[in-house]
């Protein structure tokens, strides 16, 4: 957890930055200035360099008015950084939700699947579904990286930097506003909670392109 990486991803201009690297305290901060701070919910603080979540009832909530209206549904780039709590969580046949946003017939998540070893962002426009399935059962930190954008029509997952899973396209239109944001559960009334740790909860309002995201993930 250096200052670096810090600098270099404000450098970048996300609408909201939140390092979750709070030893105590209730608010998750957003390191960008505009206000798109997280209340932390039961999470507990300063587990490896970040968040930790215990699969039951944790989760952040950045259902913010500010955070809301800077989301942009159309066009944009989320990111996350993620550990299991141990190896046993690859298979414990759940689906877990590192990130969920919604609105009204659209949705996006980042998530590890029911099916063993797998993660996953789906992203829902209009009700057209696209997803990026990404096989894992790593035990060390990861970072998950989901770009969308309608003008490119791409929706397209990042692991540790580097492209995987298959591209989407034919995307439908994000056609509502958000109305609720959460890091390390599905919901406000919590469900398929994380068990682990996040950190670097990052968001964007355009879809970053690989060299940028490859050069962030580059520095420790
Ligand atoms: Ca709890």
């Amino acid at each position: 957890m250096t200052h670096d990486r810090a600098t270099r991803i404000l450098a970048t201009s996300p609408i909201a930055y939140l390092p979750l690297w709070e030893e105590c305290g209730s608010v998750a901060y957003d390191l960008t200035g505009n206000g798109c701070d997280g209340a932390y919910i039961g999470a507990g603080r300063g587990e490896y360099g970040g968040a930790f979540f215990d699969g039951i009832d944790d989760y952040i909530n950045v259902t913010t008015p500010q955070f809301l209206s800077l989301f942009d549904g159309t066009e944009g780039t989320i990111a996350i950084r993620l550990r299991v709590a141990n190896d046993g969580v690859w298979t414990d046949s759940k689906e877990r939700r590192f990130l969920a946003i919604e609105a009204p017939g659209n949705y996006l998540l980042l998530r590890k699947l029911t099916q063993q070893n797998a993660l996953n962002c789906q992203y829902n426009a209009g009700g057209v579904i696209k997803s990026v399935n990404i096989p894992t059962n790593s035990v060390e930190r990861l970072w998950l990286t989901f770009t969308w954008s309608e003008s490119e029509d791409l929706v397209i997952g990042y692991l540790n930097g580097e492209q995987v899973g298959v591209i989407g396209t034919s995307m439908g239109h994000w056609s509502a506003p958000p109305t609720m944001a959460i890091v390390g559960a599905g919901h406000a009334t919590p469900n398929r909670v994380w068990w682990g740790s996040l950190s670097d909860a990052v968001f964007w309002n355009r879809p970053l392109p690989a060299d940028e995201i490859a050069a962030l993930w580059s520095v420790q």
